[in-house]
């Protein structure tokens, strides 16, 4: 009944809040672990989020502490050893529950499965780290529900450069005009729009209010859920405090004018 096969989500700051109470965390305790002196505040980490992907944003922050900071001579080892144990520290704190999926997106997720609707992941982060994420939920099974998981390394380069969204697609086998993209900063809209993804909804979520958007199909404060309703921030949709698949079937018609292809 919808004309849209497939939706593809991000999973930072779109699935759940993991930023600042996750990722975050978990980096400054592998830091200690180690030894280094380093601290990511919540403040400094939003700056440091313009790059994505955890081991380019250690590498960034390394090359702009400039010369004075000491880093071992196997520099890509070290960095690739502190992200392992960044990620065992971010799963300990899934599964304390220290994030929880954000509101809606499992009414969501329940909808367009009930519609026979095909779910797809692009993330710039692990493959086991969505796992975890979405074991986590209180919907058991939920992993499975994806069909296709387009995560981390698979590709070469990250958001904003359009490579997951391409590899989702060719996953799911089809083309962008058949599906609806969601997510939630800057570096996610410019991936997706390289990709093609058009009928595109932004979640904003907390580190990426104010960023430019531009090209996104609609954006809005989230998906909404009873009590806790959305506030359409921009694009017009008639989402009555809910963003459900009535609402991303509108906003896909929009944008491609009643054909799918
Ligand atoms: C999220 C990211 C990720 C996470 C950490 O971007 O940039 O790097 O912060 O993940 P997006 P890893 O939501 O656009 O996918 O440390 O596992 O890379
Ligand atoms: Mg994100």
């Amino acid at each position: 009944m919808y004309r849209f096969d497939a939706l593809i989500f991000d999973v930072d700051g779109t699935l759940a809040e993991t930023e600042r109470d996750g990722h975050r965390v978990a980096f400054n305790t592998a830091f200690a672990e180690a030894g280094l002196d380093w601290e990511w505040s919540p403040g400094l980490y939003g700056e440091l989020l313009a790059v994505s992907g955890g081991k380019e944003r250690i590498r960034r922050f390394v090359a702009d502490r400039g010369p004075g900071i000491r880093v071992p001579e196997d520099f890509d080892g070290f960095v690739a050893e502190l992200h392992r144990r960044k990620n065992v520290h971010y799963a300990a704190l899934l599964r304390s529950g220290a994030v929880q999926l954000r509101p809606g997106i499992l009414r969501l997720l329940r909808q367009a499965r009930a519609a026979g609707k095909r779910l797809a992941i692009a993330t710039t982060t692990t493959a086991e780290n969505v796992e975890t994420l979405l074991e986590c939920s209180e919907e058991s099974g939920l992993v499975g529900w994806f069909e296709v998981i387009a995560a981390g390394d698979m590709v070469e380069a990250k958001k904003p450069a359009p490579e997951i969204y391409l590899l989702a697609l060719a996953k799911l086998g089809l083309p962008a005009a058949a599906c609806i993209a969601v997510e939630d900063s800057d570096n996610g809209v410019r991936a997706a729009l390289g990709a093609g993804l058009r009928a595109l909804l932004v979640t904003v979520s907390s580190y990426t209010r104010g960023q430019d958007f531009s090209g996104a199909a609609a954006v809005v404060d989230g998906l909404g859920a009873a009590g806790n309703g959305c506030k359409v921030i921009a694009g017009g949709l008639q989402a009555d405090g809910q963003v459900n698949l009535a609402v991303l079937d509108a906003m896909h018609q929009r944008v491609y004018g009643g054909g799918s292809a």
